[in-house]
């Protein structure tokens, strides 16, 4: 990093940065996916084989989002500040399904993966704004078909949301930064491979610890996402690219 205070920014982030404000990642030994099955509870199949036991999984995430006890931490705060103070763009896409992105005050921010607080009808395709718990009786406001409401998130075999936006932000982009996520899934663990296609721009992964692609990165910091983001935003905001 240097002289540079142009350029746009592209941060993608994963459930390491929300693990502080008390969500469980998925892939860490304390995680989702060391509770419950993926196939049982992320996939369409999953869904059309037992809906109930996927709007069970959903509800109980939905509800403690919806409650209000669930806080944006340092992270999300200090990348709201990036995006108000550098002269650039600065685009937030998140792997997500929690709203704390928004709660803190970022405004330029894709849900790759969709979002816990909306709900969306398999037969009309409307997205409604969701707190309440889905069940399999429910019938649809907009066209009123009964059992075809289900979460508002991209499950494996799906296709993530906005990615033609994202990729004409990875290409464009000056600086890419990753922050907690593992790498695992596709298409954001391809991310980096995108950006370096490119020439010129520089890469950065903060995670808690090096993630499946972090060779792929310029520069790497690892610690708490609470200490080791904030500390980058203060840094690249008085120091430039
Ligand atoms: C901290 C911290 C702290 C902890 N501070 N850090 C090969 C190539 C391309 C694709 C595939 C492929 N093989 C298979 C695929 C397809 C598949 C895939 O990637 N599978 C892999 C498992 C191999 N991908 C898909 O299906 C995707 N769709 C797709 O590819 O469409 C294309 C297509 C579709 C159809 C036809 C043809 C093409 C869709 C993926 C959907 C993922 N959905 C989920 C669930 C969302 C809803 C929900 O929340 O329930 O999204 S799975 C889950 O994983 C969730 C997350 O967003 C996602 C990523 O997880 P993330 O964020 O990285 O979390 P963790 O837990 O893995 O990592 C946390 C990190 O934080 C760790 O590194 C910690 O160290 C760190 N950390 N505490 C900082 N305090």
């Amino acid at each position: 990093m240097g002289e540079r205070r142009d350029g746009n920014i592209v941060i993608l982030t994963g459930a390491g940065i929300s693990k502080e404000s008390g969500l469980d990642t998925f892939r860490d030994a304390d995680g989702i996916w060391a509770k419950v099955r993926l196939e049982d509870v992320a996939t369409p199949e999953a869904f059309i084989r037992d809906p109930a036991r996927v709007h069970d999984f959903y509800n109980g995430r939905r509800q403690r989002l919806a409650s209000g006890e669930v806080e944006p931490n340092a992270a999300h705060l200090a990348l709201v500040r990036l995006e108000a103070e550098w002269p650039g763009e600065v685009l937030v896409v998140t792997q997500n399904v929690d709203n704390l992105h928004e709660r803190a005050g970022s405004r330029n921010l894709i849900h790759m993966h969709g979002e816990h607080l909306k709900a969306r009808c398999d037969a009309c395709g409307v997205i409604f704004a969701w707190e309440a718990d889905l069940s399999v009786g429910l019938v649809c406001d907009s066209c009123g078909t009964s059992g075809g409401l289900r979460p508002h998130v991209v499950w494996f075999g799906e296709m993530p949301l906005e990615m033609e936006r994202i990729y004409a932000a990875l290409d464009a982009c000056a600086l890419f930064v990753s922050i907690g996520t593992s790498g695992n899934v596709h298409p954001a663990a391809g991310f980096i491979e995108q950006v370096r296609l490119g020439d010129g721009a520089q890469t950065v992964e903060l995670n808690l610890e090096p993630s499946e692609g972090a060779s792929r990165f310029h520069t790497a910091e690892y610690g708490p996402a609470t200490k080791i983001v904030p500390a980058f935003v203060e840094r690249l905001l008085s120091e430039g690219l």
